[in-house]
């Protein structure tokens, strides 16, 4: 049975106020490890504690590719006594964090894809970390955007926006909605450990949105037909944060090293990069297509010398920005949203029936692609 055809029809970014660059946050690491390992001189000279080592500029753009990252708050973090941004609780009749700027980047994809709030019947909250269990984000955007119908919260760390497609695509398809909105709100800085040096200058904050429809009800100008999803996951450690709601049953400290990103770096680059590059070769055979034909990628933002490696394992040549554009030395790990700040930056250059690759890899492990075909 011929499916009728599903379409992005428009993507939007909020693009958070603040910029740290790795100059100004290799100051304030440094400025702590001075500080910390001045507090316990005498331990770290009898040998009871390890002294710690400074960070570097020259690692992080050599190891990472990051330049820098923008923040909802840069002054606590660049604050040594601090190392964490500073939030204002806000009451509960006010829009929350996670939900503002949802909702800023919910109504540029929308008025992308020549759409009100009102023609939207289903909003998925996709990111790494939600701001509360209940209500849901999700429901709180829907009331903000004077959406109908239903809305849900999902975490699948940074497959968040692909398993979220999937699922906007499938209720299209379904009939259950008519036009879905996926946000994808990742303030990273919030659960980043900025005071360990092999993983405080990998995340920024954003939130990208994707409008989801029937080709039939499109109006807009620039549509991408989804011709196929696929979505897969197998259980690591490696990338692992223990916070949650338990924790206080537990008896275990909020301010512990393990209830904020923890990664074991090396090994997540060594088992992802193959994992990432054989899911899209097989997608794209799925669909009878192979990379070749393939006219651009835009490739989750993690590492560098990741997207390199996974270009190279599928069309056999070196990464070109024509080819996998970069948007992480502006952006560093955005989660989630990485491939999709790609695709919105980097998709007007395209033709009508040229091929597209988003994909995202991460925690969980998680991967998820999604093939689009320019209308
Ligand atoms: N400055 C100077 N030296 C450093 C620094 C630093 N900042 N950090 C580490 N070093 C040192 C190390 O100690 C090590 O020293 P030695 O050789 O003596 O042991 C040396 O530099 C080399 O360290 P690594 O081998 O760790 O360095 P790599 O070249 O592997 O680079 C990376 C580290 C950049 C982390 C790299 O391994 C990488 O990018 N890996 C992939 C990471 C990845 O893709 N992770 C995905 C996680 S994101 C996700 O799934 C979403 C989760 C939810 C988000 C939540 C938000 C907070």
């Amino acid at each position: 049975m011929s499916q009728s055809p599903v379409v992005i029809s428009g993507t939007g970014l909020f693009q958070p106020p603040e910029v740290i660059t790795n100059a100004e946050l290799v100051e304030a690491f440094n400025a702590y490890v001075a500080r910390h390992n001045a507090e316990h001189a005498s331990a770290i000279a009898a040998g009871q504690r390890e002294a710690l080592q400074p960070s570097s500029v020259e690692f992080i753009e050599k190891a990472s590719g990051i330049q820098r990252r923008y923040v909802m708050e840069k002054s606590g973090v660049l604050d040594p006594a601090r190392m964490y941004p500073r939030l204002q609780p806000r009451p509960d009749d006010q829009l929350s964090l996670l939900a503002e700027i949802a909702v800023d980047a919910g109504r540029q994809a929308l008025a992308a894809a020549g759409k009100t709030g009102a023609d939207v019947d289903a909003v998925l909250c996709a990111a790494s970390n939600m701001q509360r269990a209940y209500p849901s984000m999700a429901i709180e955007i829907q009331h903000a955007l004077g959406a109908g119908g239903y809305g849900f919260d999902m975490t699948v760390a940074c497959s968040s926006a692909t398993f979220a497609i999937e699922q906007a695509v499938n209720a299209v398809r379904a009939g259950t909605a008519r036009c879905v909105l996926v946000v994808n709100p990742e303030i990273t800085s919030g659960h980043l450990e900025w005071r360990d040096r092999d993983c405080h200058f990998i995340f920024g904050d954003v939130c990208t949105a994707v409008v989801v429809e029937a080709a039939a009800t499109a109006t807009a100008a620039d549509t991408w037909e989804v011709l196929g999803t696929r979505l897969a996951t197998q259980y690591s450690n490696n990338i692992r944060n223990n916070f949650g709601f338990l924790n206080r049953s537990e008896d275990s400290d909020p301010l512990a090293r393990d209830k904020t990103f923890r990664q074991e770096g090396r090994k997540v680059f060594k088992e992802v990069v193959p994992m990432a590059a054989a899911h899209i070769q097989q997608h794209l055979q799925g669909l009878g297509l192979s990379p070749a034909q393939v006219r651009r990628f835009w490739l989750h933002q993690a590492n560098l010398g990741m997207n390199q490696l996974i270009i190279k394992k599928l069309a056999g040549q070196e990464v070109h920005p024509d080819l996998a554009p970069l948007i992480l030395d502006e952006y560093a790990n955005t989660s989630s949203a990485g491939s999709i700040i790609a695709f919105h930056h980097h998709r007007a250059d395209l033709r009508p029936q040229d091929l597209g690759v988003i994909c995202s890899f991460g925690a969980g492990y998680s991967i998820g692609s999604v093939v689009v075909r320019k209308c």
